[in-house]
């Protein structure tokens, strides 16, 4: 069944927003945050539209950061090439970079962003492989932009594999490392398969994201799918190191999807700390795309201290509540579940206090009407 319009722009307006909200709590990386303080700020949002209602200035615009910015450049230059044009995405990537580099960016990858520049675009991807002494970026950026991608694939029935490519090629203009390329990818597979499945089942979309990322990860030499101890998965510190208990066999996204199915099938709701032990919610690719995906799924069910809350509200404030890269969780999070739902369930004061989001939503009817013939 073809994704409706509304779906569509649930997805990108949802990143936007969860963008927005989550990078107001994004610089308290270790301290604890929770569902009281996430609501204190979510009410003064929503206690500011109520008086403001639908004036055209908005007096308390929220600022989209890095994730939003280049999310943009990912819809707009699909839309423009009606597919993938690779010089076009990356040259959009660094130009907006260049015009407003203060969004809040990751720590290296204005390096890609120069190179790229300097060498008038002659190797698209040669900056990036250059980032870490040739170990490529294992950061989430290439995950934080790829949702749109996802949503594209709907409007020209991209298969897996082809899917598969047109994610890798996004994500490697500023991404490398492996675990950036199935992070993204996995984030990209899960859009399109919120927006195509028909009926809510979040034990066969679990099921589907875990099938689909084994064969990936034993398509990749070195990344085999499995727990046996000593599988060298992982170019990130070895948690075992860390006290966390992990160990290298448990640093693969097959693991930490297994892990969710895990928890979402628990007949109470996981203490906040035991997922965070598990999924981190940190600036790599591997912590924060599995740390979303729970989120959304999680919020299908009631979550504490959030009764009155529709599935959308529960997915951003539950992420974010949970700290660590949070801007970049709950918009990944956010395009799952907009995609999921519609954008119906995501509140007009909300869409109104995020800057960006009306933007999101003319670009997702651009998409939506996109011609077939053309594509
Ligand atoms: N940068 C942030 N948040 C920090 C606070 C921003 C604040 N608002 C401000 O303005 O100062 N958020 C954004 O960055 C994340 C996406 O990052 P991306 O695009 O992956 O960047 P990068 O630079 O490639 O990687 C991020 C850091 O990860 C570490 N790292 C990555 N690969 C590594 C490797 N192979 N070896 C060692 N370290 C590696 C480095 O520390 C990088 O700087 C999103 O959260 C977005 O919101
Ligand atoms: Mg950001
Ligand atoms: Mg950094
Ligand atoms: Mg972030």
């Amino acid at each position: 069944m073809a994704a409706s319009l509304s779906r569509f722009q649930g997805a990108l307006v949802g990143g936007v927003i969860g963008d927005c909200l989550g990078s107001e709590f994004e610089a308290l990386w270790g301290q604890k945050i929770g569902i009281g303080k996430v609501m204190s700020f979510i009410m003064k949002v929503e206690d500011d539209y109520v008086k403001t209602g639908n004036k055209k200035h908005r007096r308390n615009l929220i600022e989209f950061t890095d994730d939003t910015a280049m999310a943009r450049s990912v819809t707009k230059s699909l839309i423009q090439n009606r597919g993938l044009h690779e010089r076009d995405m990356a040259k959009r990537f660094t130009e907006e970079y260049l015009r407003e580099p203060g969004r809040g960016y990751g720590g290296s990858v204005a390096t890609v962003f120069r190179s790229l520049a300097d060498t008038n675009y002659a190797d698209i991807y040669g900056p990036a492989r250059a980032q870490f002494d040739g170990q490529g970026s294992y950061g989430n950026g290439g995950a934080m932009r790829i949702s749109p991608a996802g949503v594209f694939s709907c409007r020209c029935n991209l298969d897996m594999q082809k899917l598969k490519e047109m994610s890798d090629k996004i994500t490697m203009i500023t991404h490398s490392n492996i675990q950036a390329i199935q992070g993204a990818f996995l984030q990209c597979y899960a859009v399109q398969l919120a927006l195509r499945m028909e009926k809510l089942d979040t034990n066969k979309f679990i099921d589907e994201l875990i099938t689909t990322m084994e064969t990936v990860e034993k398509e990749s030499k070195g990344h085999e799918c499995d727990d046996r101890p000593g599988t060298d998965v992982s170019t990130t510190t070895d948690d075992a190191e860390s006290g966390t208990g992990d160990n290298k066999s448990t640093q693969t996204f097959c693991h930490r999807l297994n892990k969710i199915k895990e928890f979402i099938n628990r007949d109470e709701q996981p203490q906040d700390t035991e997922v965070q032990t598990v999924f981190k919610f940190d600036i790599s690719a591997l912590d924060a795309v599995p740390a979303a995906i729970y989120c959304f799924l999680q919020s299908t069910k009631k979550i504490r201290d959030l009764e009155d809350r529709n599935e959308f509200e529960r997915t951003i404030i539950y992420s974010i509540s949970l700290g660590g890269d949070t801007d970049t969780i709950a918009s990944m999070a956010g395009s799952i579940a907009g995609a999921w739902y519609g954008i119906e369930l995501i509140p007009a004061s909300w869409q109104h206090c995020s800057e960006g989001a009306y933007e999101a939503l003319k670009d997702a009817k651009e998409m939506f009407n996109l011609k077939m013939e053309n594509i």
